[in-house]
């Protein structure tokens, strides 16, 4: 017996733009992350993905590009979703996380009528889910967004956009009601600062303040979010859908009250979002960070009450590591990608610098279960790694089983504790393409993907170690670890 409950949603994660290929197949639009790929090369490092994009940027890596493939965009789950669905059934999935591409619904960001094959290809998808009682949880906006409309009126800093996402997502509740029942809205909405154009379509043309316009594209964000709570709601009444945000416990660096403080400004810049989301208004602490940078956020009448008929059933978020709040700015960082931190010694770091710390989780739980109260549901968690594979084809990822046992085991003590746990689906539970690197190389998987940095491999789908181990922990509910 283990002391996670009987109807624990054991699972893994995927995103449509690192995984589906397909990326002008069956009449998908183009995406945000499609250029992002052909910008500067073939691939986008995240110091690049952090440079503002602008115009220029996208009409270059648009240029020629129809029907070429692009090197590191997928794994042609597309095409192979049967076979990808079956590996998971077969380590006995309860739930798979995947999102819809908007531009594969609807190709501009707003035609008038939805993308007939599109839509059909995620029925395919959620049936085939379904065959082996695997409940689909699906992210309707995941670090990515038609171009058309990031051309058209910059993304989510037009207001305009919260109608089209309005219309977006009632497409989706309406189709796909009687098979999807765990529905998000924006995947790491406190993160939009770093991936403003990849997720927000925020192009960086004349002399814009991009702080200000990332604040007014999150407040477009919150108020498309309750909207899409309220239909989903009002359309799937025995459904649940939840807020995603990217956590990362900043433990303060020493017992200096000043560390402290920074400590909990770190957390208001991060919790804000979910803030919003969850208690269905603007925070007090905002005011003056936003007097402090001159930003003015734009609302209309009847937004506030929006906000707060439109709160989210639970909060899901992505746990990889921690990092350091100091009011010194001077010492060690690690050297990783995403974001750099001061250097913990009591951790150690994956290959990328990402300081693993499963404690940290378990702290994290806490935190946000002694706020909110409402249910978590961990939808992104693991080790970015390189892997061998052995003469034989076996891939022996120990590293990778330590890391997920070990968080496991802190999730189970938090429960134990009294926090309310829905599920846990590990990130990239089949080796997909990096979202801060663009690599291959840097992979989460228990299923292996034959395909390299280069785009080159026969993209043949094999089990490592970790498959085997991940099948034994979901038959016994997390008893045999
Ligand atoms: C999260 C994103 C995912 C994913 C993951 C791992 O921030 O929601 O899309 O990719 O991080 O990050 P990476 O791919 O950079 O290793």
């Amino acid at each position: 017996m283990s002391g996670f409950p009987q109807n624990f949603l054991w699972g893994g994660a995927t995103a449509a733009n690192q995984f589906e290929g397909a990326f002008l197949e069956d009449g998908k639009g183009w995406s945000t992350a499609d250029t992002a790929r052909f910008i500067k090369g073939n691939g986008i490092s995240m110091a690049e993905l952090l440079k503002p994009t602008t115009k220029a940027d996208v009409e270059f890596a648009m240029k020629d590009k129809e029907g070429v493939y692009p090197k590191r965009h997928g794994i042609d789950f597309y095409h192979r979703y049967k076979e990808d669905i079956a590996l998971f059934a077969g380590m006995g999935f309860k739930t798979f996380r995947l999102s819809i591409s908007w531009p594969r619904i609807f190709p501009n960001g707003d035609e008038l009528e939805p993308n007939k094959a599109g839509l059909a290809f995620y029925d395919a998808v959620f049936d085939e889910c379904l065959k082996y009682n695997i409940e689909p949880l699906v992210t309707i906006s995941h670090y990515e967004f038609p171009l058309g409309l990031a051309l058209k009126q910059n993304g989510w800093e037009s207001r305009e956009t919260i109608a089209a996402f309005e219309r977006y997502a009632r497409v989706l509740f309406n189709r796909y009601k009687d098979k999807v029942k765990y529905w998000l809205t924006f995947n790491e909405i406190n993160i939009i600062g770093m991936t403003g154009y990849l997720s927000g379509g925020i192009l960086a043309d004349g002399e814009k303040n991009m702080l200000q316009a990332q604040y007014q594209a999150a407040h477009h964000q919150f108020i498309a979010s309750a909207l899409a709570v309220k239909a989903c709601h009002e359309i799937i009444p025995d459904a649940q859908i939840g807020c995603m945000l990217a956590r990362m416990e900043a433990y303060p660096e020493t017992c200096n009250p000043l560390d402290v403080m920074e400590s909990i400004n770190s957390d208001h810049n991060n919790l804000f979002y979910s803030d919003v989301q969850i208690r269905g208004d603007y925070p007090r602490y905002m005011n003056k960070f936003f007097r402090d940078h001159s930003i003015k956020i734009q609302k209309e009448a009847g937004d506030d009450q929006v906000l707060r008929e439109g709160t989210v059933d639970f909060m899901s978020f992505s746990y990889y590591m921690s990092s350091i709040a100091s009011h010194e700015k001077e010492g060690d960082t690690t050297s990783g990608n995403l974001l750099s931190s001061k250097k913990n010694p009591y951790l150690n770091a994956s290959d990328w610098g990402w300081q693993i710390d499963p404690v940290g989780l378990r702290v994290t739980l806490h935190k946000l279960y002694d706020r909110y109260q409402i249910p978590l549901f961990i939808v992104e968690n693991g080790l970015g790694a390189k892997d061998v594979v052995e003469a034989d084809g076996s891939i022996h990822d120990r590293y990778r089983i330590d890391y997920l046992r070990s968080h496991i085991e802190q999730m189970e003590q938090a429960i134990d504790e009294g926090v309310e746990l829905m599920g846990y689906t590990p990130w990239g539970c089949i080796d997909l393409v990096s979202a801060s690197t663009s690599e291959m190389s840097k992979r989460y998987g228990f299923i292996y993907v034959d395909l390299d940095d280069e785009g080159k491999g026969t993209l043949a789908r094999s089990k490592k170690d970790s498959y085997y181990w991940y099948k034994k922990v979901i038959e016994t509910n997390g008893a045999n670890l």
